[in-house]
């Protein structure tokens, strides 16, 4: 069958954001930064899709004592790197399941023939770290998408353009999964259908544009999110 679901990572396959929001503060304490972000100001943060892109916003957005003046690329790729090994051991513990539903709906539609695939704005790192820790590992997606192999991270468009590229699928024989406005804006940029499943730092987003809306996919009907792909020519 010519048709895919195309999963985001962070919120959507699981609740993750709280585990990456441990590591950039693990990260920061391990160099000498007095740094925290807490719930609240993370939440803020979010705004900003990418680890890096985020830390360079903090930076610009509060002064970020302790950071250097000059080779602040170099930097922020670092103390981005110290973050993403705090991650992938945290995740790698085991100790970051998946969302309610997501690992029968992976497996419904991988019965039904739809082929797999994720567009995520994370570093791969973190996707291998958490696919092998919940599913065994990746082999159920076809295209993995993630991080800076495109130039413009969500809400761009781009993530999701090169993942239909790599399907070599027409935007209508997909549908995506997403929890952000941020990765909503992405995927219906990329002209995908497109169901949101809000998480615990999105619930007050809005989501219009979205072709549907799922609160709880444990309990949520499969089919209707099948029906929203049309088949490829
Ligand atoms: C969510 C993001 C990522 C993570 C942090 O990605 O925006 O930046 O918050 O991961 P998505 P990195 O919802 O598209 O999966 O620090 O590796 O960017
Ligand atoms: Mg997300």
């Amino acid at each position: 069958m010519n048709k895919a679901v195309i999963f985001d990572v962070d919120g959507t396959l699981s609740e993750t954001e709280e585990t990456h929001r441990k590591a950039f503060n693990c990260a920061f304490e391990s160099s000498g930064l007095q740094w925290h972000w807490d719930q609240a100001l993370y939440a803020r943060l979010l705004e900003v899709t990418g680890g890096k892109e985020r830390i360079r916003y903090f930076i610009e957005s509060f002064g970020g004592a302790g950071a250097p003046a000059d080779r602040l690329d170099e930097y922020i790729r670092t103390l981005h790197a110290m973050k993403t090994k705090a991650y992938t051991d945290m995740v790698s513990s085991g100790s970051v399941p998946l969302r309610p539903g997501i690992r029968e709906f992976i497996e419904d539609a991988a019965e039904r023939g739809f082929r797999l695939a994720i567009a995520t704005t994370t570093t791969p790192a973190n996707v291998d770290a958490l696919l092998s820790a919940t599913l065994g590992g990746t082999e159920r997606f076809e295209v993995i998408c993630a991080g800076d192999s495109v130039p413009n991270k969500k809400p761009a468009p781009d993530v999701y353009e090169l993942a239909l590229a790599q399907l070599a699928l027409p935007p209508t024989a997909c549908v995506a999964i997403e929890d952000s406005r941020n990765g909503l804006l992405s995927s219906v940029a990329a002209g995908i259908p497109t169901v949101v499943t809000p998480g615990i730092y999105t619930s007050e987003q809005r989501f219009d544009e979205a072709a549907l809306v799922i609160n709880d996919l444990a309990a949520s009907d499969f089919e209707s999110i099948y029906r929203l792909t049309s088949p490829a020519g």
